[in-house]
Formats: structure tokens, sequence, C-alpha cells
């Protein structure tokens, strides 16, 4: 049911739930699947931050001080301005194990995170997290004068009491931080276990906005110092406050084990077994098996070992790891901009989705700590290798987001925590937008690892039901896009939703093809015909034929999807239709300080004439025939130097374009236009792999350069890594180095496929 106090008397279509089954309901994601993800590092934009996927659940994390300049800071929210020269994941396995690193200045601290089941009394079983905080400087010194300050709290979002446990300042045996008790979970309690020189203090805070966390132990640290020039936590908290933040300092370097067991209160000496075995020696062992379970597991799944040397690996298990480690549980409403001729009583300029919840990959915890439709697909063709499951609860999550007319929200802003890290201009998602349907392409190698016996009767079972349910859904996907990002002519599509008027963007941006300023018409118009789109809505078809086919009967539509896509991959329709776009020139002019577009000729309908990622979307396909002299020519694009080819990977943009490298406003440098991107470079190398392996004229001529461009993008994604402690969103052109984003594990840790040459159909 819909929960929303401003709704109009009719729930207006674009916040009407698809009304069919959910995925989520299936029965594969009950009982033990449920239960076994239950807790889990959840809060990706936070340094450290574990929660359930319940709504409103307990969360705990953790903050510390940095020393930079002298100056103490507070270290929270994964930001870029921390300057943290390294941090992430190594390793991690999306269940119940993960190690991180982070290094601040001079001070290392490793955070590890372990799950086990408990003795089942509590619902999600119990956790441990061991901090273990270094100093560059204890290292070389015997002589150990620094103290190190960690913070580690817990918070309910339900606003449940938690209560102080008694002997908190006695730390010989391990003691009691907190204790709780919710619905979910029964009974909690919340333990330390460290040095006897640990020093405990608290702080007890009352509030249903825990994104302000920072700001509450920031001035309750200020107001401490200035009374009593220390720098300790007031050792004091409100009536049933509901968040308790600890303060750990000792003495770097040191160790700190913090338990959680849940179910607690009816049989409290098996309390003190779990706790002692999720903690000190017995978790030293406990990890380090889950270290070798991961190891053996990366090894089993990506086959890297024979392959390349242990700086690539390395890089390989980050990539995984913080994949893994970033995925995220959201929950709140998206605010969706009003569809034309709809009238709200309250003069708000947006609708309310309707509350959900979202599991996901995020592309970036500093910088995109949220879900985006097309990064998730590329996220998928990664995680499903590692854990089918997890990646079909990711995709049951996300198509459950669909509304009545087959429309799922490009960029998923939920919850206070998520709204807090987005500029305004970006909040609002348009109904009339789309953004390429890429869950299709791990849903096709999903069938295709079917076919091919990969999976165990189990999984296959499990597979096919999802699909079976999800047909529906994808096809109202399908529909949607079919019929409000038509074209023109028949077969064409283009990306609706442009910019028609503007005047000071040299070309107007593309935002929801995921391109955003790749060059397209000068003048965005119903002429356009994109040929991204039209291979996406070939990847849609094509999938949902292919699943269509697994239930044979299943779907009246089934011949339909069958002839759409023998439609969509006649290659030789596909080079009669083409692309248009208005052709004109645009200049810059700077009067006065701002970029204006000048129109230098009259618009007139011409083929596009810039070379890139778009221009290679039938190759992607892998649509032009083995033996065809166009495959030749797209050969030639890609290993030109002069347009695509560079020794790190290939250009979004050709260097021969007008537009190559051109800002687009004043404040828009080039995105897509220039920078090399891995989403797209897998792509190609997945489909130089493709005519490498087939029979045909060029295939030695693929092979050949598959091998180097493989090499150009491991070496310098590898370099980068331990040059700089990231992976990048993007990587220039010129010298190969990672730009925008860092800590951008999203869809460049597709470098780990590359690496272990895994392209799902092959
Ligand atoms: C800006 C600024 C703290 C842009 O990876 C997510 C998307 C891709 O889907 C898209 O293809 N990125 C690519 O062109 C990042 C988009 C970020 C938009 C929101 C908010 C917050 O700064």
């Amino acid at each position: 049911r819909l929960v929303n106090p401003d709704q109009e008397p009719e729930t207006p279509r674009v916040i009407t739930p698809f009304p069919a089954p959910k995925l989520m309901d299936l029965p594969m994601f009950q009982g033990e699947h449920k239960e076994s993800l239950y807790w889990g590092t959840y809060r990706p934009h936070v340094y450290l931050g574990i929660r359930a996927r319940t709504p409103r659940s307990l969360v705990a994390g953790l903050m510390w001080l940095g020393v930079k300049d002298g100056r103490y800071h507070l270290r929270h929210v994964c930001q870029d301005s921390d300057e943290l020269s390294k941090y992430g994941w190594s390793r991690h396995n999306g269940h119940d194990f993960g190690h991180q690193l982070l290094v601040d200045q001079d001070l290392t601290l490793e955070t590890s995170f372990l799950k086990s089941k408990g003795d089942g009394s509590g619902y999600g079983g119990d956790w441990a997290v061991r901090l273990d905080l270094q100093s560059e400087e204890s290292r070389w010194t015997n002589d150990m004068q620094r103290t190190g300050y960690l913070f580690f709290y817990v918070a309910d979002e339900d606003g449940n009491a938690l209560s102080l446990g008694r002997d908190m300042f006695d730390i010989h045996e391990g003691s009691l931080l907190a204790i709780g008790s919710r619905a979910d979970i029964g009974g909690w309690q919340l333990h330390l276990k460290g040095m006897e020189s640990l020093e405990v203090h608290y702080s007890g805070f009352r509030t249903p906005h825990i994104h302000n966390l920072s700001d509450l132990v920031l001035e309750n640290l200020a107001a401490q110092a200035a009374m009593f020039n220390r720098l300790q936590l007031s050792d004091t908290s409100v009536s049933s406050p509901n968040i308790l933040v600890f303060q750990i300092s000792a003495r770097i370097p040191f160790k700190a084990d913090i338990a959680f067991v849940s179910g607690t209160g009816v049989k409290t000496s098996r309390v003190e077994e779990r706790l002692s075995s999720l903690t000190g020696t017995s978790l030293t062992s406990l990890l380090k098996e889950k270290q070798s379970e991961f190891d053996a597991k990366f090894e089993n799944c990506f086959k890297m070992a024979a392959k390349l040397d242990s700086e690539s690996v390395v890089v390989g298990k980050a990539a995984i790891g913080n994949m893994l480690g970033g995925i995220g549980y959201f929950y709140g409403q998206s605010k969706v901009s009003l569809p034309k001729n709809t009238k709200l009583k309250n003069h708000d300029n947006f609708l309310l989705y309707w509350p959900a919840e979202l599991y996901t990959a995020v592309p970036s915890r500093p910088f995109f700590p949220r879900g985006f439709l097309w990064d998730e697909g590329f996220h998928q063709l990664l995680i499903w290798h590692w854990d089918v499951r997890i990646c079909l609860d990711i995709l049951g999550h996300w198509l459950d987001l669909m509304n009545t007319d087959g429309w799922i929200p490009r960029e998923q802003i939920l919850g206070a925590e998520a709204l807090s890290k987005v500029p305004e201009e970006f909040v609002l998602q348009h109904p009339t937008n789309g953004n390429p349907p890429t869950l299709f392409l791990v849903l096709r190698e999903l069938i295709y690892a079917i076919k091919k016996n990969k999976f165990t009767a189990t999984e296959s079972n499990e597979i096919s039901s999802f699909l079976e349910r999800a047909l529906v859904r994808l096809e109202a996907w399908f529909q949607w896009f079919n019929t409000t990002q038509s074209g023109k002519e028949r077969s064409s599509y283009f990306w609706h939703g442009r910019d028609t008027t503007t005047i000071r963007e040299l070309n107007p941006k593309t935002l929801s093809s995921g391109l955003d300023d790749y060059p397209r018409a000068s003048h965005p118009s119903e002429e356009e015909r994109h040929l991204d789109l039209r291979c996406w809505m070939l990847l849609a078809v094509d999938s949902l034929h292919s699943i269509a086919e697994l239930f044979e009967s299943s779907s009246e539509h089934k011949k339909e999807y069958g002839s759409t896509a023998t439609l969509l991959s006649d290659f030789k329709i596909l080079n009669q239709v083409r692309l248009s776009w208005k052709e004109i020139k645009v200049g810059n002019n700077y009067p006065a300080r701002e970029l204006v577009r000048e129109v230098l000729e009259k618009p007139e309908l011409r083929l596009v004439p810039h070379v890139g990622y778009v221009s290679l979307f039938p190759f992607m396909e892998k649509i032009i025939p083995p033996d065809s002299w166009i495959l030749d020519k797209q050969l030639d694009l890609i290993s030109n130097r002069s347009i695509l080819w560079t020794d790190y990977g290939l250009r979004s943009l050709a260097k021969t374009s007008s537009l190559y490298m051109k800002h687009n406003t004043e404040h828009d440098p080039p995105y897509w236009r220039g920078p090399i991107w891995m989403n797209m470079n897998y792509r190609i190398l997945a489909a130089l792999y493709y005519y490498s392996q087939v029979n045909g004229p060029y295939r030695e001529r693929a092979e050949v350069i598959y091998d180097k461009l493989r090499g150009n993008l491991i070496r310098n994604v590898v370099r980068n890594y331990h040059q700089t402690g990231f992976l990048w969103e993007q990587y220039d052109q010129k010298k190969g180095k990672g730009k925008g984003a860092r800590l951008f594990t999203g869809w460049t840790a597709l470098v780990l496929l590359i690496m272990g040459e895994v392209y799902g159909e092959t």
C-alpha cells in the first residue's frame, strides 16, 4: 500500500507500483537466505558502517580522530577532503567477512568484520569488528607517546532506548558497553575486549536524524575541550538515548575487538561462550580462516594466478572486495518530477515514489554511495560469478522499483543519509527519462550459463523461477522503451529528454543514455536516431526471447520477440538506417563571462560525424558478421592511434572529432569526450574476444588487438592503483592517469573480469 500523506485522491500512474507479484517475495529470498544476509557492512558512505536489511535498523559505525597539520579531524563519512591516502576493502565476501585497510596520514587503521550464526537465538546471528590502529612512528620508536582515539557507536533508527553496560570502565575481562532490545532480533549486547590500558568514555544522544551524528560527537568533544581542556566524550547521556557513542583511546599501537550478540536474555552462559569465540585469539583464527576461504574462492572464480603477477592479483582482490563491501541497503522514497498536467494541492513540484528498499552495489563510496540503474548491470557482470544469489537479490530489488508504466528511476536517492549527499538539482527523477537497460546484460549471461550447465541444480531452479516471475516486468520495461523512446523511422529509437532550448551547452547533454556529454545531434529533435539505444533494444528483446524460450509457452510475445530481435540485428537494415542528426557548426564565444553557443550554419539533417563509443555499439552487440569487411573497418577505428587507440585503453571519443575534449559549458569539462571508461572498454574487449574465437578472415587481427588492449587496460589500472591507492572513475587518455571520482569501484572493477578473461557468453 502507498503511504503518502500528500497524495491526490487518485494515485498518479507514475507512483503506482507495477501490478505483479514482487520478486522479493519469492521463496528463494526468504528463510535462511534472508537471515544470512541480515547484518552487513551495508552503509557504504561511511568508512565503516553496519546495519541490517530492514527499514529502521540498529546501526553501528566507526569514527576516529586523524591528525593533520597538528590539528585533530573527525573521520566518519567517506569524503575526499579527508585525504586518506588509501582505504577500501582488500577482501570482502559479501556475506560474513571483510577486511579493510585505511591510511590516514601516519595512522594505519585496519577494520575487520566477521559474522557468525550465534546459537540461533537472535535473528541474523552475531557479529564482530576488530579495530587495529598503528602509526608509522610507533613502528620506528619504542617511545609510544601518541594516543589514538576511536569512536564506535550504535544507534537505533527505530528510536528504541539503549542502556549503558554496567562495568563499562573495567576492561580487564572484556566489558559490556551497551544493551538493548528490538522486535526483530530480541535482546542484544555490545561488548568490548582489548588490553587493560584501553580507556573508555561515552556519550548518549537522542535524535531521529542519525545522519548528523558527526556533528553531535564534534559538539560534545568541543564542549569538553573548552571546559576541561581534555579530549574525551562527556560520560553523560540524555535519558533514554537511542544513540550511544563509545570513545576508545589508548597509546598507539592498539587493538580493540567489539562483539555484538543478539537474542540474549535467555541463556546467559552461552553469551559468554559466543563472546569469547568472537574476540581475542579465537577471532584472530576465524579471520584467518575466512581470509584463506576468500583467497581460494577468488582463485576458483577468476583463475588469475597462472595468468598474472601478484601485483595484479592484489588489485583483482580489491576490485571484488570493494564491489561486495560497497553493497548497501537503502530505504526511502524517491522524488519524482511531476508529469505534465498533474496538479498538486500543496504546490510541491514533485511526487513521492512509494517507500521502497534497495539492496544494491554503488559506483563510489565517497561520491555516489547510492544506486544507479545502468551502473548496476555492469556491477552484476562481476557479482554473479562470485555469488549468484546476491546477484539475483540485487536484481530483484531493482525490478521491484518498476512503476505501472514499466519505468524504473535512474538514480536512487533513498533516505536522509543518501539525500544528504546529493546536490538539489540532481534529486528529482524524471519519468520521461530512461537509462540503458543493462540488467539484461547479466540476465542474458545467466541464461547462457544455465544452458551450459554452469550452475548446480538448485541454483538453476532458483534462477529459473526468478526469470519466470521477472518476465512480465522485463516485458513492461522493454515496452516502456519501445513506446516512449521510439523514433520516427521504423525500428529507430532516440533518448528522449534532451534540452531543446539551451543556448549554453555546446552540444546538449543526453544524461539518460549514461554517456552524458557524448556528442549527438547539435539540435535535439524527433528526427534523431541513436545507435546505442537501438542496440540496447536489441539486447533487451534478444534476452526476452531467450527467457520466453526457457519457459516454452509462457509468453505469447515469444514469436514477436524473436522477429524483433531478428529485425534489430539485421545488419543490412542497420546500415541503411544508421544515425542521423541535425548537423550545424557550433562555436564558442566568450561574451562577458559566460560561454554561449553560437550557431554558425542553418541546421540540416546529416549523419553524425563523430566516432567513439557509440559508433562501436553494433560491434559490442556482435551484430557485425565475422566475414564482413565492416568488421575490418571497425578494427581500423579501434586500433588507430589518431582515432581511439591509446596505450591505456580506448578513448570515448575520437581524437579527430571536433568535440574531442571540448568543454560543454564553462563549468562542465569534457567527461565522455575523450577519457577512457572501463565499462565500454570491457564490452569492446569482450567483442574482440568473440571475434578472435569465431572463424573468419579477421580472426587473427581481432586476436592481436584483443591481447594488446587487454594488456594496456590491466597495466594502467594496476599501475594507478599501486601509485594512488584507488581504482578510479575514468582514466585520462593522454597519460593514463586516474580521473574523476576515486574509490570508484563501480564498473572499473570489471578489470578483474578482464584479468581473468571472463566474458559471460563465451
Ligand atoms: C552528481 C554529485 C558529491 C556519471 O556512476 C554514476 C553515473 C553514471 O551512471 C553515468 O553514466 N556517473 C556517468 O556519466 C556519476 C553521476 C553522478 C550524478 C550526481 C552528484 C555529488 O557529489
